[in-house]
């Protein structure tokens, strides 16, 4: 048995940071991800190659547990260790990787992997498992075996996009909506800023341990459950925190609201929001793109955020058609000016889930 499984990347149109806070996220595909080209075996290895990088790992899948693999192959691995660990039978495979999708460019790269190999090894023994707990699988391996404590939202999204959809996620209950993305006499301008993006480096991990402080003084089981800033929280930093994913929650709303209504202005408006809030409240933006932002803003652009964790990655633009290309044009002088490494900016648009290519 052999085949070809595809999942994207993503980009977060808007709920940054609320996935583990029980909160809204409101997420499409990007039109590139990773390709894993799968070839069942009996032998309990799972060999893994990838496009990108030199060699082979062979992974023992007997002695597999968190912590023997690590780099890049403890993604695919992971998944595998996971899925065996809770009961399903899969006695080894050949991986071949290969991906679009720039890494640290905080598109969600290491999803992507996990959600691309997920699909192959389930579908490789004939395993019929549900995309939301092929989700929660890939989850639990970044977690486990890559070592960083992310929310649902990226391996949700790589998993249960469609194509022309953002897909409205509750990350408290799981209840999903397709979202029709249309945006006509617009464009979504993609910024790389270059500033490599790094998950496991702490900050993340700080932040959702931030939350989950203000939660318990709060006596609530997520920050979700908060509608408005509560003067019992003394600590300056946990009110910021507070603060930014009460508004956001609010935020994803609105977004909807003004999406439905054609109201581009409005959507911008929020996104621009948004970005000032991960910033000033939740300090997890960096200098490109701030820079990227207010020069996007003066060159007329709708709006504009980071996505993602934050600490670097990448920037979503939302401009009107006639003013993208003075807009991308504007953010890479601004870079020029300040000897910043020039960002990559392509126009982008939401494309499919997950799917078997052959
Ligand atoms: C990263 C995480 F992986 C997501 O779960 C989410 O928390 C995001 O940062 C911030 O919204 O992409």
């Amino acid at each position: 048995m052999t085949g070809v499984w595809y999942a994207p990347g993503r980009i977060n149109l808007i709920g940054e940071h609320t996935d583990y806070n029980g909160g809204l996220v409101l997420p499409f595909a990007l039109g590139s991800g990773v390709t894993v080209s799968a070839a069942r075996r009996d032998d309990r290895l799972l060999v893994l190659r990838s496009a990108q990088l030199p060699g082979v790992v062979t992974v023992p899948l007997d002695e597999l547990s968190p912590g023997r693999i690590t780099g890049w192959a403890a993604y695919p691995a992971g998944v595998a260790g996971v899925l065996r660990a809770a009961g399903y039978p899969i006695a080894g495979a050949t991986l071949s990787i290969d991906s679009d999708l720039p890494r640290g460019a905080g598109l969600s790269s290491s999803a992507a992997l996990e959600c691309a190999t997920a699909l192959a090894l389930t579908r490789l023994y004939g395993l019929r498992v549900p995309r939301t707990e092929l989700a929660r699988y890939a989850q639990q391996a970044e977690h486990e075996y890559a070592g960083t404590p992310c929310g649902i939202m990226d391996q949700a999204a790589s998993l249960l996009c469609t194509e022309g959809h953002a897909l409205l996620m509750d990350c408290a209950s799981g209840a999903t909506e397709q979202v029709p993305l249309d945006l006509a006499g617009h464009v979504l301008l993609l910024v790389d800023t270059r500033s490599p993006h790094v998950l496991s480096d702490g900050g993340y991990a700080r932040r959702r341990g931030e939350c989950e402080e203000a939660a318990r003084l709060l006596g609530v089981s997520a920050l979700s459950e908060v509608t408005e800033v509560p003067a019992a929280l003394p600590d300056p930093v946990l009110r910021r925190r507070t603060d930014h994913v009460v508004t956001e929650n609010d935020r994803v709303r609105r977004a909807i609201e003004f999406l439905r209504a054609g109201d581009a202005a409005g959507l911008g408006r929020v996104l621009t929001a948004s970005h000032r809030s991960l910033r000033d409240l939740y300090e997890v933006s960096w200098p490109a793109a701030d820079v990227t932002v207010d020069t996007a803003l003066d060159a007329g652009a709708l709006g504009g955020r980071m996505i993602g964790g934050g600490f670097g990655g990448s920037v979503l633009l939302l401009a009107t058609l006639d003013r993208a290309d003075d807009v991308a044009g504007s953010v890479s002088g601004a870079y020029a000016a300040r000897g910043l490494a020039t960002p990559v900016i392509t126009r982008v648009s939401p494309g499919p889930g997950a799917y078997r290519r052959s």
